[in-house]
């Protein structure tokens, strides 16, 4: 018998909604797409950040309210949360994460709590966007928000509480936050403290695949949490055996491992890697910066992906390097010219063209890959054969093959709509329909074609790597 569920997947570009069917294999049918990009909202001294809630619920319940699936889940990015009042109401529009107001503010907060005490606490990686510091730079202003709030919620939590009632946090999306202990399973409350963030808005914390009740929308439907950080769920759907490297692929480039239990050691908080919560394990990884930059260029040049992907192909290659990760890059703003800023300011060519641009994008998106997959093998002390690559440039055939180069690794690609099949397979496992994630991963494997890509001239790229890393973390 056929299992239909729905897959609600909340990214910073699209929100999409997808059927997934469970019968002889797995099925994914996109049936909606909205744009979800922040919202510059005008106040008086300056442009707020925001997200439009109301608006992406608006798009969700008119799906809803059409649909025969069992049951429904929301998986969003991490690190965002909404505020709400005594009575449930929202108390302002949520923060979208590159809003500048977190800006310096993690320096702020390390004079109260010192750095790897954070750490050792949260096991979480250190980012000016993380929900601890955004909440700090509210009790730095003296934000009244704050202090008409009584519930914190994660922003798939909101959707959760919105479509069920359930007032709760789920664990792989509180992991996010920094204000969650990953090694001890509950709020870091005397971190918070320290930080006088009030402790008592923190909700529940369920495990990912919980019932939280008939939908209000639709009784017929089940709301279930599910693995409901986006990554969390794209790791479910990584046709992974045993053990092994993945990068979900998307706004970020979420490149890791999946360990028993969080790393804490002194080398991982001083490269910054995270041990976010996962579906069963620990998400041991790096954020790194993906398609974002080539996706703020796009805001000003307006092209189609073939077109920018086949003006790559035709530039020549290694003309200049890039750090994807550069503080400079992290906000919204003309991305072609800042990244033209960058080359002035490191003495490299000036690249005009929107081929070159993009093509020293993907080449240094695939060097930063090598970066940490490097840094893994170090930490974790273990060895790793090919990487998996899901997420939307999965689609990017050329990037996958760079990566490959770069890495001098095979990578397996695919499948793209890991997050929403994760999603999915999280609740399929929750309605007992799927025994648990093994039988999960074979059924992606069974289910989806998958691409493998070879390394080409790895020693060429090896040696470009060597000229690359000299501008990787480069203080200009
Ligand atoms: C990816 C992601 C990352 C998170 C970043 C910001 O969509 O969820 O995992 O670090 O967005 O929330």
């Amino acid at each position: 018998m056929a299992v239909k569920v729905l897959s609600i997947d909340l990214g910073a570009t699209n929100g999409k909604i997808y059927e997934v069917e469970l019968k002889d294999r797995l099925t994914v049918k996109e049936i909606k797409r909205f744009r979800t990009e922040g919202t510059f909202l005008p106040g008086k001294d300056r442009e707020h950040f925001v997200w439009n809630l109301p608006g992406f619920y608006e798009e969700i319940k008119g799906v809803l309210e059409a649909s025969d699936a069992q049951s429904v889940g929301v998986d969003t990015w991490g690190v965002d949360f909404a505020l709400l009042d005594e009575n449930g109401r929202l108390v302002s529009l949520p923060y979208h994460y590159r809003d500048v107001r977190t800006k310096g503010v993690m320096k702020k907060a390390f004079e109260v709590v010192p750095k790897d005490e954070i750490f050792q606490r949260t096991g979480i990686q250190f980012m000016e966007i993380n929900t601890l510091y955004q909440l700090y730079s509210m009790v730095l202003s003296n934000d009244p928000f704050l202090k008409t709030t009584k519930h914190l919620l994660m922003i798939p939590d909101v959707f959760n509480f919105w479509l069920s009632g359930e007032m709760v946090s789920e664990y792989t999306i509180a992991s996010t936050s920094q204000c969650y202990s990953v090694p001890d399973g509950e709020w870091a409350y005397d971190l918070l403290e320290k930080l006088s963030i009030p402790t008592e808005i923190f909700p529940k914390v369920v495990p990912p695949g919980t019932i939280l009740g008939k939908c209000r929308v639709k009784k017929g439907i089940n709301v279930i949490a599910t693995a409901c950080h986006d990554t969390a769920s794209a790791v479910v759907a990584v046709p992974l055996e045993g053990e092994g490297i993945y990068i979900s692929s998307g706004t970020w480039f979420l490149v890791g491992t999946e360990l028993e239990r969080p790393l804490l050691s002194k080398e991982a908080l001083e490269r910054n890697f995270t041990n976010e919560g996962g579906y069963g394990k620990i998400r041991f990884l790096k954020n790194a910066t993906g398609m974002w930059l080539l996706e703020e260029c796009n805001r000003i040049w307006k092209k189609d992906y073939s077109e920018i992907i086949e003006s790559v192909r035709n530039v020549p290659g290694f003309q200049a390097f890039l750090d994807p990760d550069r503080e400079e890059f992290l906000h919204p703003g003309n991305m072609p010219e800042r990244i033209r800023n960058y080359l002035e300011r490191t003495g490299q060519k000036i690249l005009e063209r929107i081929g070159e641009i993009s093509r020293l994008i993907f080449e240094s998106l695939a060097f930063n890959c090598r970066w940490i997959v490097e840094q893994i093998k170090e930490l974790t002390g273990k060895r790793y054969g090919k990487i998996h690559v899901v997420g939307g440039a999965v689609r990017n055939d050329l990037l996958m093959s760079f990566i490959a180069s770069a890495t001098g690794k095979t990578v397996v690609a695919g499948p793209v709509d890991a997050t929403p099949i994760g999603n999915a397979l999280v609740q399929l496992i929750t309605l007992g329909a799927i025994a648990n994630i093994n039988e999960a991963r074979k059924i992606v494997k069974e289910s989806f074609e998958l691409k493998t890509f070879e390394p080409k001239n790895p020693e060429l790229w090896s040696e470009k790597y060597e000229e690359w890393r000299r501008y990787k973390g480069m203080r200009v």
